[in-house]
């Protein structure tokens, strides 16, 4: 239903969503001024809009853009209660997230995916079983396609798509006030983004806002395993159904990893085998975790246990989450940029037995990096610190493993691959952000595996250091 027509709409944040949210605003007839804390010439992005007829208010958001206004539209990228939006509220506007705009016009179900970590991975893989049984899905959100892009498509005609499924993260959800998901999956709750919610409590309550508007019809699919997210789940009416890195078997609808398979237990009395862990591409028990996550939603909407091992086989691991991106001299180099927090670096870790060199460092999250300790201490060699957050990390990691401050991502490729032993794993999994150096973690990730390509091939390389001399030869 379309209540925009004529609308005097302020869409606030003119990057990804903000673009995305003012064109399908104007598609729909409403009058629209995108506002930005940038100046006009650093957004060329926003040409095409002014063309379309939208005002342009850059260099901030001041005062006079409430007048005359009938609504606001907030990307996620800005805070909820920050102090424009308040201006906003106190003149009686209703100020809603770019997220809940879109889903007024969706149809068809939708599948929202939440979690600390996993998400882009279970989202996209979601997406490929869907596909596998002839679907036409979007796949949204967080991971990169604001909704309101997809929702374009949809009214123009240019897709059809029989469902949406949408990565939101704490930005998105925090703000949720009728957004609802036909399908949940809540994958893990573990401390991030602190710098902007404040606290843990604050953290997870915006995060479990995705089940405000579930009722009795719907399915939460759940990591029955992570004790904050049992503890913190509310009383609704939903139907729940736990994933989990054990046997489930008994308890029914769930999904379970045990034995090196996937199992489903649906209506039926038997639990069903639907692949064995070694047929997918994705490295690391975390990542088959999130396959049952992935194929409990895609057999609740109705997929074949067939095409959800189709869908499972075909799919291949995200750029920047334990990509292995070369093997200079032997030394298997991984990128893992996506960890910009402590819990998906304990993830990358679990992976490994030992002869790890560990990149950590960029932008600290007042994150409790000892946390890392005691898996540091079993499998890393070395830690190689970069960025911003190093002393902060040196202090935290002191004694758990020998480490160098390497400032830049070149000192630490330098260093790694120089001293790494053949069989050795040069791991960059640094549980911060980027924005210290990059301008996000694909650039990050993109600029380790230039280096591995370019280092690796001109390293001068001196004895692995953790690794006794080679005895002289004898005779
Ligand atoms: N800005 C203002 N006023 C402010 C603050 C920022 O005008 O007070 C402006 C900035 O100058 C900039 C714009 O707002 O021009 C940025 O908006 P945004 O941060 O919402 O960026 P988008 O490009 O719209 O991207 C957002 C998500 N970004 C964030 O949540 C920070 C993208 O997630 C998402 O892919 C995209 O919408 C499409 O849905 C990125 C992300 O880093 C990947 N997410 C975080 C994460 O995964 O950890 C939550
Ligand atoms: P998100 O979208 O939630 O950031 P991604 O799928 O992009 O999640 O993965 C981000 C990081 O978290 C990567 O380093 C990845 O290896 C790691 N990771 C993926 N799934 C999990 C999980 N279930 N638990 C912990 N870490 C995970």
């Amino acid at each position: 239903m379309n209540h925009w027509n004529d609308k005097n709409v302020v869409v606030i944040g003119a990057a990804r969503s903000g673009v995305a949210a003012t064109h399908l605003l104007l598609d729909v007839g409403a009058q629209v001024t995108i506002s930005d804390l940038r100046t006009e010439p650093e957004l060329p992005v926003l040409a095409p809009l002014a063309r379309r007829g939208a005002r342009l208010v850059c260099g901030g958001h001041p005062e006079s853009l409430w007048d005359g206004a009938d609504a606001v539209i907030v990307s996620p990228g800005i805070p909820f209660d920050a102090p424009p939006l308040q201006a906003a509220r106190g003149r009686g506007l209703p100020v809603m997230p770019e997220i809940e705009l879109a889903a007024q016009f969706i149809e068809a179900p939708i599948m929202g995916i939440t979690g600390s970590n996993g998400k882009s991975t279970v989202t996209s893989m979601a997406g490929e079983l869907l596909r596998a049984a002839g679907m036409e899905v979007a796949v949204c959100g967080n991971i990169g396609r604001p909704l309101s892009s997809a929702v374009r498509d949809q009214l123009s005609g240019e897709a059809s798509y029989e469902a949406y499924v949408v990565e939101l993260s704490s930005f998105q959800t925090e703000a949720i006030d009728r957004f609802h998901c036909d399908y949940v999956a809540l994958l893990n709750i573990t401390p991030d983004h602190l710098d902007r919610h404040g606290s843990f409590d604050a953290y997870a309550e915006a995060k479990l806002r995705i089940l405000a508007n579930c009722n009795a019809d719907d399915w939460i699919v759940y990591n029955i395993d992570d004790e904050e997210l049992g503890s913190r789940m509310p009383e609704i009416a939903a139907r729940r159904v736990p994933f989990a890195q054990r046997s489930l078997r008994g308890t029914h609808p769930s999904a379970w990893v045990d034995g090196g398979q996937i199992w489903w237990h649906g209506e039926t009395d038997d639990p069903e085998r639907i692949i064995g862990v070694d047929e997918m591409a994705v490295l690391g028990p975390h990542n088959h975790a999130n396959a049952c996550a992935a194929a409990a939603l895609g057999l609740l909407a109705g997929v074949t246990p067939r095409q959800v091992a189709t869908g499972l086989r075909r799919y291949r691991p995200l750029d920047h989450r334990m990509e292995k991106c070369g093997e200079p001299n032997g030394v298997v180099c991984v990128n893992d940029s996506k960890a910009t927090n402590i819990d998906s670096t304990l993830a990358a870790l679990s992976g490994f037995q030992g002869g790890v060199w560990l990149i950590l460092g960029g932008r600290d999250k007042d994150a409790d990096f000892s946390v890392l300790e005691p898996l540091i201490a079993d499998c890393v060699v070395k830690i190689l610190l970069i960025g911003e957050a190093s002393p902060v990390i040196e202090k935290a990691l002191q004694g758990s493993a020998p480490i160098d401050r390497c400032e830049t991502m070149e000192g630490a490729v330098q260093r790694g691959l120089s001293s790494a032993a053949a069989g050795d794993v040069l791991l960059l999994s640094p549980a911060c952000t980027s924005f210290d150096q990059y301008s996000n973690f694909e650039e990050r990730g993109d600029h380790f595996k230039e280096l591995v390509l370019k280092l690796g091939a001109k390293v001068d390389r001196t004895p692995a250091e953790h690794l006794p001399l080679a005895p002289p030869e004898e005779g």
